[in-house]
């Protein structure tokens, strides 16, 4: 595990974005953990959030031509991205976002931001079996511009709608990479190696991995 992925998950652990416990996902599963990105909710946070997206990018080497960032939560997603990308790796990339409901007046229509053009990363938080990314595709697909990357903070692993992994799935069905800044292997190799005495939460969260994951 590189260091700026350690950090992420203890950032995500002190932040209580990442909890463990009893949580009914929207896939209908039980799982022992649960990933909000919604907590990250100070500057400082969000700040180290936005390098690890920026950095999880930038080492994928995929080429992007802007950031999108779907409502509501990949809103300030995408925004600290781009500044971390500014910030920290001379890169001023354009953002844009969308709005739930378009609008009928003032500027109008449902996208916010830069032009949706070229190739795109949409960045969000989470996917487990791949339903909310798929949204976010037509919606790029309809501006004319091509997705070129999907950018998400944790992969839990888990099989989507058949065998393959939901993130499998989504990278042959739109051919382009997931790329994510931790997988829920990293997660275990954490608890693992940077805690003491969560055996019982381990293997918890190994049974899940068993039931539902993929490699
Ligand atoms: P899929 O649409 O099934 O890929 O699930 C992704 C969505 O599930 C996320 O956008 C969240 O709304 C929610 N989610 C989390 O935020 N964190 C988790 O750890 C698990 C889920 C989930 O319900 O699967």
């Amino acid at each position: 595990m590189l260091e700026y992925q350690k950090a992420f998950i203890k950032l995500a652990i002190d932040q209580q974005v990442l909890t463990f416990g009893q949580f009914t996902l929207k896939s209908g599963r039980q799982s022992p953990y649960f990933f909000n990105a919604g907590r990250f909710q100070t500057g400082a946070a969000l700040a180290k959030l936005g390098r690890c997206y920026a950095e999880a990018i930038v080492r994928s080497g995929v080429a992007i031509d802007m950031i999108f960032g779907p409502a509501y939560k990949g809103i300030p997603l995408a925004a600290t991205t781009a500044i971390a990308l500014s910030d920290h790796h001379q890169k001023d990339m354009p953002y844009c976002f969308n709005r739930k409901e378009a609008k009928d007046h003032g500027e109008g229509g449902i996208l916010v931001g830069a032009p949706l053009t070229g190739r795109v990363a949409i960045i969000d938080d989470v996917i487990t079996a791949g339903t909310a990314v798929r949204e976010v595709m037509t919606i790029v697909n309809q501006a004319g511009a091509t997705p070129a990357a999907v950018l998400i903070g944790l992969n839990r692993q888990e099989r989507g709608q058949g065998e393959l992994s939901a993130i499998q799935e989504v990278e042959r069905e739109f051919n382009i990479p997931v790329i994510s800044i931790v997988n829920l292997n990293d997660i275990i190799d954490y608890l693992k190696t940077e805690t003491e005495g969560q055996e019982q939460l381990i293997a918890q969260v190994q049974a899940y991995r068993q039931e539902y994951g993929v490699e």
